[in-house]
């Protein structure tokens, strides 16, 4: 018997939702089927929907508007501390008499499974999207579909996607608003609404997933899950990627860009039994990207491994990315998609940190053709007050041959006047030294201004040698 008292309550929502994907059935006859085969349902307003097992996870209908009862809620700077307001596709005034302003740009927050849009996240998401512009942000709250069966609010996203597609097409028709200036954006389930709602809108502005859903989405055909011929720009955080066990999110590049922090899953900071930990990250990123002085740079790259040996650094236009609010500032050249960045976070808040390649050129080795062990460096800044020690891994060494890092900071630190290097080799052998004849350090944050510090130096175990910047 499994003792629930001490679980993490996350995790025994995820179990009771795991446990419950084989009772879609119940759900199932409150559906009304609109033709004779009984594979297809319509809903007045938002058109058809298949119930199609080929493409879709499970053969099931969405639920009606009715019973999930999509709510649009406006906030604006002028909202301040007054209620939020509803707008709906099917009521002018709603819109009229509301603080909805066609002329500014619009956020849409969506929530994903078994949430409400008065989740604390959504709060602060909120707010600090009102603290960076003068923008319509639109909440949609969708607990009704979401808050059940996990296979059957996956189904559910199908008409909530297409209920935002007609709010939207309503306020482009009736007020004069610019499909350009929605921004979408949907944590786990939610950014799959954002694809359905983008496949009914020609050139909806963007749409940003956040951690998008993987069961019954990854691997599937285009018009089942999230794909760039959602919207001009479609950018993706995928921070829940894999799991020996449940995966909540995906690893399969979806977007125009995809960013991986930390390779995409088993965030910093969480553990392995803190079973959503990785999944929020996503939207917790997100929020603190958006006002963050620190961008959350991240590199271009084909792998988390490249990216670690310090094979994508440094980076020069569109292949430096900035994962979260800022996304769009670049934009990889047209027609090019699922272009995949990393970057690597901190454990807590703030979780944006910078970024450092450290290039090592060795020299002749004196003992023997290859040392194994490990390279310990201590930057040290103009003050002399250290700022970070890195431990490489252990790792072969060989003549003549270029190493690279990447290391990271919370602080921008700037130039580093000097480094101390150590060697530890793996088995203590009498006269273990290696020789490096040139150290680079290359900021992140500014490629260009890549900083030099040379010496030809034999460091031989137990020892630390000073190498001194000399120019750049
Ligand atoms: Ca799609």
């Amino acid at each position: 018997m499994v003792n629930v008292i001490n679980m993490d309550p996350n995790l025994i929502t995820i179990l009771l939702a795991t446990a419950c994907l084989f009772s879609g059935d119940a759900v199932r006859n409150e559906r009304q089927t609109a033709d004779d085969t009984g594979n297809t349902i319509c809903y007045e307003g938002l058109g058809c929907f298949e119930k199609n097992g080929s493409l879709f996870g499970k053969p099931l209908f969405p639920l009606s508007p009715e019973k999930i009862g999509t709510q649009f809620r406006l906030f604006t700077q002028r909202t301040k501390d007054e209620k939020f307001q509803i707008l709906s596709a099917v009521d002018v005034d709603s819109i009229q008499n509301s603080y909805f302003n066609p002329e500014k740009l619009t956020k849409i927050v969506v929530h994903g499974f078994n949430q409400d849009a008065s989740a604390d996240w959504i709060e602060t998401m909120k707010n600090e999207l009102l603290k960076a512009g003068d923008f319509n942000v639109l909440v949609v709250d969708w607990k009704k579909g979401s808050r059940i069966v996990y296979d059957q609010a996956a189904a559910n996203t199908r008409v909530v996607g297409a209920e935002i597609a007609r709010l939207i097409t309503f306020l482009i028709e009736k007020f004069g608003a610019n499909a350009d200036d929605f921004h979408v954006i949907g944590h786990s389930l939610g950014a799959h609404i954002g694809g359905y709602a983008g496949e009914r809108l020609p050139n909806l502005g963007r749409i940003t997933g956040l951690d998008p859903a993987g069961p019954q989405f990854e691997n599937k055909d285009t018009i089942v899950r999230l794909d760039p011929t959602d919207a001009k720009f479609v950018d993706t955080i995928h921070t829940d990627g894999k799991r020996l066990v449940l995966a909540l999110g995906m690893l399969q590049p979806i977007g125009h860009v995809d960013y991986y922090p930390n390779g995409g899953f088993s965030q910093a900071g969480c553990s392995i039994f803190q079973v959503v930990c990785s999944h929020r990250r996503a939207h917790v990123y997100f929020t603190e990207s958006i006002n963050s002085a620190c961008k959350f740079q991240a590199f271009r790259c084909e792998s988390y491994k490249d990216f670690k040996e310090g094979k994508c650094m440094p980076c020069v236009h569109w292949e430096c990315g900035y994962m979260g609010f800022h996304a769009d500032r670049a934009k990889p050249p047209t027609g090019t998609t699922n272009v995949k960045y990393f970057l690597d976070t901190g454990k807590s808040e703030p979780f944006c940190i910078h970024h450092y390649q450290i290039k090592v050129l060795t020299g002749h080795l004196l003992n023997s053709a290859t040392e194994n062990g490990k390279i310990k460096m201590n930057l040290i800044l103009s003050n002399e007050q250290l700022e970070e020690t890195y431990l490489t891994n252990r790792m072969d060494i060989e003549s003549n041959k270029t190493y690279a890092f990447v290391v990271s900071s919370k602080n921008d630190i700037g130039i580093v006047y000097n480094v101390t290097v150590s060697w530890q080799p793996s088995t203590p052998t009498p006269g273990s030294s290696i020789t490096i004849k040139k150290l680079k350090i290359v900021s992140g944050n500014s490629p260009r201004t890549g900083r030099f510090i040379s010496q030809n130096a034999t460091i031989e175990a137990g020892y630390t040698s000073l190498f001194t910047r000399i120019c750049g």
